[in-house]
């Protein structure tokens, strides 16, 4: 009998579950909306996930040997809560996930933090396989962190370590939703270069009328793939914020690299799949920042493993 485990991965908009195997294929896949109006449905559907899932193995004649999820926020490992998370759901802080979940199996839970659990399907499985120094960034709504030290995850106390996104590149930068100025999210993830988009227009009033005929768009909409197609364009402002955001990724990746002495750093989520380009932008800019000894030997690449890697590394915390 093959050994499988049970993979949840919990984001604002959907919750993502799927029985996965150790070589992280994925024979079974559900997707269910995130109930946003309170913390007790998102409870539901886990346990509902998990019900039906273990109703399903015993049919198929396969063996579960664990539990992993994944959210994104400050999570608890050792304690199996999320203490804070996204605002998309109401009340959702101070969630015991795990002692929820212990209702409804007899499986060990386990519960960690979506850039982590990313982080663990790289290591094991994806371009960072076997890299006992690494630190993983994903780059979407927000910027989320996990870093592989010496072989193990690094958790720090509790399991708050490596919230990369909120390290500050500036302190007299914009402010950011955890109370900080100018942290790296704020320039660089997918909400904060539309935000530095929609503050350059409305602080411009000396653009050429061409410029100005193609930001003519309901400025709430603006996205960061639209910032990028306008510097394609050669657009002013959009080459500015883009510039912005790679040049604060490159420090925010030089201070990691001069924190953690990896040998490689991979770039996922949405704004590096969208935009593989972005790898080798960085890279370049990284490589001329710094101390030499430490930044010149490491590599940056994307991750290899699509859509699906944080739920499979969510599975895949079972084996960690
Ligand atoms: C934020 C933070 C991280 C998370 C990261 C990526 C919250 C709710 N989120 O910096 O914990 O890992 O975003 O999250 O505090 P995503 O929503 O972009 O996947
Ligand atoms: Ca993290
Ligand atoms: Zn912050």
């Amino acid at each position: 009998m093959r050994d499988y485990s049970i993979g949840i991965d919990i984001g604002g908009t959907k919750i993502a579950g799927a029985i996965v195997d150790r070589q992280g294929n994925i024979i079974h896949k559900r997707i269910c909306e995130t109930p946003s109006e309170s913390k007790e449905r998102v409870l539901q559907v886990l346990a509902n996930l998990v019900i039906e899932f273990h109703q399903l193995v015993e049919k198929e004649n396969i063996r579960l040997v664990g539990i992993g999820v994944g959210s994104a926020g400050q999570i608890n490992f050792n304690e199996g809560i999320i203490l804070s998370g996204t605002d998309n759901i109401h009340g959702w802080y101070h969630v015991e996930v795990c002692d929820y979940l212990k209702q409804f199996t007899t499986l060990p839970i386990f519960l960690d933090n979506d850039v982590n659990t990313f982080t663990i399907a790289e290591y094991q499985l994806g371009s960072a396989r076997g890299i006992e120094n690494l630190v993983c960034l994903t780059l979407g709504t927000g910027i989320g962190g996990g870093v592989i030290a010496e072989g193990s995850m690094l958790r720090g106390e509790w399991g708050g370590a490596a919230e990369l996104g909120h390290m500050s590149v500036n302190m007299y930068g914009p402010s950011c939703n955890c109370g900080s100025r100018g942290c790296l999210e704020t320039y660089a993830s997918g909400t904060g270069i539309a935000n530095r988009m929609r503050e350059r227009l409305q602080n411009n009033d000396s653009l050429a009328d061409w410029e100005v005929a193609l930001y003519r768009k309901n400025q709430r909409s603006i996205t960061s793939k639209d910032v990028f197609e306008w510097k394609e364009l050669g657009a002013s402002i959009a080459t500015e914020v883009a510039e912005e955001a790679l040049q604060a990724l490159a420090y925010g990746m030089m201070n990691m690299i001069h924190t953690f002495n990896p040998t490689a750093i991979i770039l996922g989520g949405g704004l590096i799949d969208g935009n593989r380009d972005l790898v080798p932008a960085v890279q370049k800019r990284v490589s001329k920042l710094g101390m030499a000894s430490l930044v010149q030997p490491v590599t940056i690449r994307s991750s290899s493993l699509g859509e699906d890697t944080g739920l499979i590394g969510a599975a895949l915390q079972v084996w960690m």
